[in-house]
């Protein structure tokens, strides 16, 4: 155990409470938090944290930033939903708004990340039978392993991950696994002819924060490109200024024909998502095809304008390139025998744990804890560092310091 690691009264009946009535679907680390504000957290104990999570990266511009928390409350008390049945005064502005700032047509508003990838798929398909002429029901996607993209049905029909299928089959057809940052099996399998897409993370996240090659992505396009076919990128995680640019793709100049966003187009606010993509694309869906209830409801609208202004207002994307590479070189400095591997881009990194026991990583997070940052482990020795975009200098090095001395527990 972690010496000095006690869970307090108050939080012990918070932690029973899920326990009790809770669905067993999570594995959290034993804090409660209450509040929050920028770079940091306080627990049901008035303990303050760093947040090195940000909620998978949901909460980029930090946490309850002022502006997207106004914005929220403005619009809350003015009108939140008019389904698409009718217009509300929001969606043609925040439509024009999205899709100048990323340079697409048109784009198609949904709710949960994983609800935008579903669209971009069917997207892609219809893309594939009505204009690339693939006979019906024979489209295919390829995608690489490794990936996460969501839990619905449909998507892990495409998951390499066990925890993520198991029994919950039967799964979809069509399509194809290649391995991830491997060009050749891409030009392999772009040979069949009923091919429509490639869905790929920029970087993988839940994978462990896997950065592929340099000239990858600029390849991927090529490729794709030269065998007509459409190139989604699942930009979720990786988009939004958590890379250090505001787009992973922009790191190679490459541009998605389908451009997929979710998590911090709200700051953390409310679940917010949408696909981007061009004329050819996205007229292919016909009204009464595709939807959803709440996708480009006002009050959405109002809140993806203001938390993307912020991230270019504040320059977040050139704060995680910088703070990002500070931290990077920060834990490499500590050349700790328990971190066999330090890798990321911008502020979306992560650790690799190189320990006899297998439960270090977790060990490692419960002593971080206690010294006041918050991180999780995946895969049982990866540990994800992502604090909010604007984290600073000072900041960073402090986090450094409580990764230090966290770190003498596995001694
Ligand atoms: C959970 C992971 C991160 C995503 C990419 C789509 C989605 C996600 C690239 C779906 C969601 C979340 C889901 C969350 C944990 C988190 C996660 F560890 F599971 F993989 F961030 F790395 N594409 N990722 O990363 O978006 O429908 O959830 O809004 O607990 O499942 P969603």
């Amino acid at each position: 155990m972690v010496p000095g690691f006690t869970i307090s009264e108050r939080t012990q009946r918070y932690l029973k409470l899920e326990e009790q009535y809770g669905a067993h679907n999570y594995h959290p680390l034993p804090v409660v938090l209450e509040r929050g504000e920028g770079v940091f957290l306080w627990d049901v104990d008035g303990k303050r944290y760093y947040d090195f999570l940000s909620g998978y990266s949901a909460v980029n511009q930090g946490h309850c930033h002022p502006k997207i928390i106004n914005a929220l409350v403005e619009q809350a008390q003015k009108l939140t939903l008019t389904s698409r049945a009718f217009h509300s005064d929001l969606l043609g502005e925040y439509a024009q708004y999205i899709t100048t700032y990323f340079g697409y047509d048109k784009v198609l508003p949904m709710n949960t990340g994983v609800e935008a990838v579903e669209t971009a798929i069917k997207l892609c398909r219809r893309w594939g039978y009505m204009v690339k002429g693939i006979p019906e029901n024979q489209a295919k996607i390829i995608i690489c392993a490794n990936n996460f993209h969501g839990r619905t049905l449909n998507v892990i029909s495409f998951s390499t991950d066990p925890t993520a299928r198991n029994s919950f089959g039967p799964f979809m057809p069509g399509y194809e696994i290649i391995p991830y940052n491997d060009l050749p099996a891409l030009e392999r399998a772009l040979q069949d002819k009923n091919v429509c897409g490639f869905l790929v993370e920029p970087i993988q996240g839940e994978a462990g924060v896997v950065v592929p090659d340099e000239g990858y992505l600029g390849k991927v396009r090529q490729y794709c490109t030269d065998a007509h076919i459409l190139l989604l990128a699942d930009e979720i995680q990786t988009g939004l200024a958590r890379t250090g640019a505001m787009l992973a793709c922009d790191h190679e100049q490459v541009r998605p024909d389908v451009l997929i966003l979710g998590k911090a187009l709200s700051g953390g606010t409310l679940p917010i998502a949408a696909v981007l993509a061009d004329d050819e694309v996205m007229l292919t869906i016909k009204p009464g095809e595709h939807g959803s209830t709440y996708g480009g409801n006002p009050l959405a609208c109002k809140v993806a304008m203001v938390a993307l202004q912020v991230l270019k207002d504040e320059k977040m994307a050139e704060n995680s390139a910088l703070m990002g590479d500070m931290l990077r070189h920060g834990l490499q400095d500590l050349m700790s025998p328990h971190i066999s591997l330090v890798r990321g881009k911008g502020l979306l990194n992560a650790i690799v744990i190189k320990h006899a026991n297998p439960d270090a990583a977790w060990e490692l997070c419960l002593s971080l804890q206690e010294n006041g940052l918050l991180a999780k482990p995946t895969h049982g020795d990866k540990i994800r560092f992502a604090p909010p975009l604007i984290i600073n200098a000072s900041q960073v090095q402090d986090c450094v310091k409580i990764i230090a001395r966290s770190l003498e527990i596995l001694d």
